[in-house]
């Protein structure tokens, strides 16, 4: 991890002064303030300052959904350094390898009653026979069965190869899955745009301005996406910023992103184990500057499956206003590298973590109209 360890953290308060009135008027940070955020400002300033602006933006409310993921295979034609998920396109089940048909997502979905569930999140591996034909099907069969579900379905990645599998432009092979039924883009895939340290982590997929033109091409077609970053590993402060600092020109030109979701680095079971996970206060530290930071995305969301529930409640005092859904066991990513092995919880449980930070739990929709308070 090469964060600039030795640096303390501390910045004497005359020389926070000028930022906290900045950020009190509401005025955008500059790529410098951010990345002196990220290597001088004290955690407990930095707490104040991201809860005074979640505060502001989205008042005494914390959001959540009601929703499933579904990973339809794991076999996949790269092989990113941090990914314990993946499989080759040729393993076999014995070797930890699936590739689920659309009657096993029938099945699936048939546990959960009609209004149970608003939104099912689909990715999975990148799987080299799969070009936009298979992502129109799948998002017809869905909405065939379950008509009422968002389907917020493939990230830039899978729909950049979509759309070379089957000779068709980023902004065609989107207009045909909208018009199958895809009704937003997950944020995954954004990993850290800078061209060096994606090359070392993640080498051979859809580079930053390919996954950037994915997004605004979505955005301009009318679909709502989110965006990820993956930190902790190999990458440093400016890299964070570097990549912040994309989207938010991205967002100041289309308005499409929703939520910002921070994911930290896990390191069980893949090619880069040998690097440790940052420590929690460091988790923290990223969402306070991430809200501070990125002013034009409204939400900012701990994903508790990667976080942990506990963690995911702290993040409540740095700038979080989303703790993602119920998720009911149906993801595997985080669990095959070191997340929690069965990752599910209740409205009920999500409303009382909520409340236990005096926050007001709403569930959300997946475009975060106010469904229901908890
Ligand atoms: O792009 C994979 C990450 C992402 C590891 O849009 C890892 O609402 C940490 O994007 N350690 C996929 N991260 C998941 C994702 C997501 C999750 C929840 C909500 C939304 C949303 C999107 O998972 C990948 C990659 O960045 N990932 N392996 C790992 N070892
Ligand atoms: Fe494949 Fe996605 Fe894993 Fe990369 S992160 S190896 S693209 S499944």
């Amino acid at each position: 991890m090469s964060l600039n360890p030795s640096e303390p953290h501390s910045a004497p308060l005359e020389a926070l002064l000028p930022l906290e009135a900045k950020i009190s008027r509401g005025e955008r940070l500059t790529a410098d303030e951010g990345l002196f955020l990220y290597r001088m400002a004290p955690l407990p300033w930095l707490r104040t300052q991201a809860d005074a602006v979640r505060l502001t933006r989205h008042g005494q409310e914390a959001y959540f959904n009601r929703n499933i993921h579904f990973e339809p295979t794991n076999k996949c034609v790269y092989a990113c350094k941090f990914c314990a998920f993946y499989r080759t396109p040729k393993a076999t089940e014995a070797e930890g390898a699936w590739d689920y048909g659309f009657e096993y997502l029938r099945h699936k979905l048939d546990a959960y009653p009609m209004g149970s569930l608003t939104e099912i999140h689909v990715t999975g591996g990148v799987h080299p026979d799969r070009g936009v034909e298979y992502g129109e099907a799948l998002c017809a069969f869905i909405k065939s069965i379950r008509p009422e579900l968002h389907v917020k379905a493939f990230t830039a990645v899978e729909i950049t190869y979509f759309a070379k599998k089957s000779g068709v432009t980023l902004t065609e092979a989107l207009d045909r899955l909208k018009r199958a039924g895809l009704d937003s883009l997950p944020g995954g895939g954004a990993e850290i745009f800078d061209p060096e340290v994606r090359k070392r982590i993640a080498g051979g997929k859809a580079p930053a301005h390919t996954w950037l033109e994915v997004h605004e091409a979505a955005h301009r077609l009318g679909l709502l996406s989110n965006a990820t970053m993956l930190y902790g590993h190999v990458e440093e402060y400016r890299h964070r910023i570097d990549h912040m600092l994309r989207l938010r020109d991205l967002q100041d030109r289309t308005g499409g992103f929703k939520a910002f979701i921070p994911l930290r680095y896990r390191n069980e079971a893949n090619a880069l184990s040998h690097i440790p996970e940052v420590p929690a206060e460091e988790d923290l530290r990223n969402y306070a500057v991430a809200r501070l930071f990125l002013d034009n995305i409204p939400h900012l969301k701990a994903y508790w499956v990667m976080l942990g529930l506990d963690l995911a409640t702290q993040a409540l005092d740095y700038g979080v206003d989303d703790l993602d859904g119920t998720v009911d066991d149906s993801t595997r990513i985080y669990s095959m590298a070191g997340g929690m092995e069965h990752p599910a919880v209740t409205s009920a449980e999500l409303g009382r973590i909520i409340r236990s930070k005096g926050r007001v739990p709403v569930e959300r929709d997946s475009e975060y109209a106010k469904l229901r308070a908890v």
